[in-house]
């Protein structure tokens, strides 16, 4: 499906170092080492509702790792899916009495101009699970060549162990496991299945479901089979990061990865498996199941600065968990003020260095918060918050624009 357009990204005058990222499944950093290309997928959105603060925070903290590796000189290719159908969707159409396409299309398109609107640049394939279901078709047929798929009533269940190395991404015990998968779209007390944590590839047609034709009868796809299908597909394996919020984990990333792995007999699915932290509201993760939510376009239509939006996600680590306030955005619209006063100077204090620190900072497993805070002490600087103004270098401030906007999508 169609992407998003892409901002202009100026060039810098210096390369950024190699980057390292945190690995879930190693739990270290490690130095991504892209062959070619540098490939990367982010499961993208289930489209029933708008954008919300926790979504903008992982697509931000994948969106620096996209501008890290492109400082670095490397090419990128970036896939994103799009979950256009799932119970959810399909639920909530129902509710509230709107066909499910209609309610994907609107929402994803919500989703576009949000992503836009923070400077996010757009995946090189924006994919949607309906676009993809013939790729999903044939991944399956390639497991049930490799004897590992079976049927329970009509629908089609992937053998977990049927990969030695499952559990391998998430590295949880197998009653964490249980939990987790039964909080997150899983069925493990079904009757019938071979392993509790088996997941569903082929949904067999419910009534008032869509369903579409296959070698398996009428269904749908289950949800980790279309990620594993668009990312073999559009990336190929292995690639260099599998990511998205920690609460992708498990199941999703450990079946995605499991799935492929058995289906081509590769291993690793993914080099490097990255996670973003949750972020909170009111006491519990933003989720459209709770409802606690803040919505990017709400704050976009109350004439917010989506560059104060960015603002204050970059001030979060994006492996950290943490909770919105719109006490932190109120702060980050004042922050851009001072900058931008900084900046409207011209000259500054030497601004290459605080290229460098930054670029370094965001090379380190995305380090925003560092890389902001070498921004600031150049402002205070240049300013003279501290003592005396510095405008000891002519150019400072072209400089230090162009690293805001290539390095941390602040366009000023
Ligand atoms: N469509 C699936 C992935 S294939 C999905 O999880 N969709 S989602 O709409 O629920 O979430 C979209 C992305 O935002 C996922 O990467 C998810 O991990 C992330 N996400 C969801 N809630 C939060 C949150 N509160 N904080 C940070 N990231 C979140
Ligand atoms: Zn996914």
């Amino acid at each position: 499906m169609r992407g998003w357009s892409a901002p202009e990204v100026p060039q810098l005058p210096v390369t950024g170092p190699v980057v390292q990222v945190h690995d879930t499944s190693s739990r270290t950093l490690r130095p991504t080492n892209p062959d070619g290309a540098a490939r990367m997928y982010v499961c993208g959105i289930t489209p029933y509702d708008a954008t919300h603060m926790g979504h903008a925070a992982t697509y931000v903290g994948f969106d620096l790792l996209n501008r890290a590796w492109r400082n670095a000189g490397h090419e990128v290719l970036y896939t994103q899916n799009v979950t256009d159908v799932d119970d959810p969707l399909l639920e909530r159409a129902d509710k509230v009495g709107i066909d499910w396409v209609e309610l994907a299309e609107r929402e994803t398109e919500l989703f576009r101009t949000d992503m836009e609107a923070l400077r996010v640049l757009p995946p090189t394939h924006f994919v949607g699970a309906v676009e993809s279901i013939p790729l999903v078709v044939e991944l399956i047929q390639r497991l049930q060549s490799r004897n590992a798929v079976y049927d329970v009533d009509g629908d089609l269940y992937y053998d977990v162990y049927a990969d030695p190395a499952f559990g391998r991404v998430s590295r949880l015990d197998r009653d964490t496991m249980l939990t987790l998968f039964a909080e997150r779209g899983g069925d493990p007390d079904r009757p019938g299945k071979r392993d509790r944590l088996d997941c569903v590839l082929w949904r067999a047609e419910r009534p008032g479901e869509p369903a579409w034709e296959s070698p398996f009868g009428p269904g749908r796809p289950g949800w980790h089979v279309e990620c594993a299908a668009i990312a073999l597909q559009h990336l190929g394996v292995p690639f260099d990061i599998q990511g998205g919020g920690a609460d992708l984990v498990f199941p999703h990333h450990e079946m995605c990865a499991g799935e492929v792995q058995v289906a081509t007999g590769q291993h690793p699915f993914a080099h490097t498996y990255a996670h973003a932290g949750m972020v909170g509201y009111d006491g519990h993760k933003m989720s459209k199941s709770r409802g606690n939510l803040v919505f990017v376009n709400a704050l976009r239509l109350s004439e917010i600065d989506p560059m104060a939006i960015r603002l204050s996600l970059l001030r979060h680590h994006y492996r950290d968990d943490w909770e919105w306030t719109d006490a932190q955005l109120f702060d980050a619209v004042d922050t851009l003020t001072q900058w931008r006063r900084a900046l409207a100077l011209g000259a500054g204090a030497p601004a290459l260095p605080v290229v460098e620190q930054a670029l370094a900072a965001l090379a380190d497993d995305l380090d925003a918060p560092t890389a902001v805070a070498s921004v600031q002490a150049w402002v205070e600087a240049t300013l003279g918050t501290n003592g005396l103004a510095d405008t000891s270098d002519p150019d400072a401030a072209v400089l230090i624009r162009s690293l805001l906007d290539a390095a941390l999508g602040l366009s000023l």
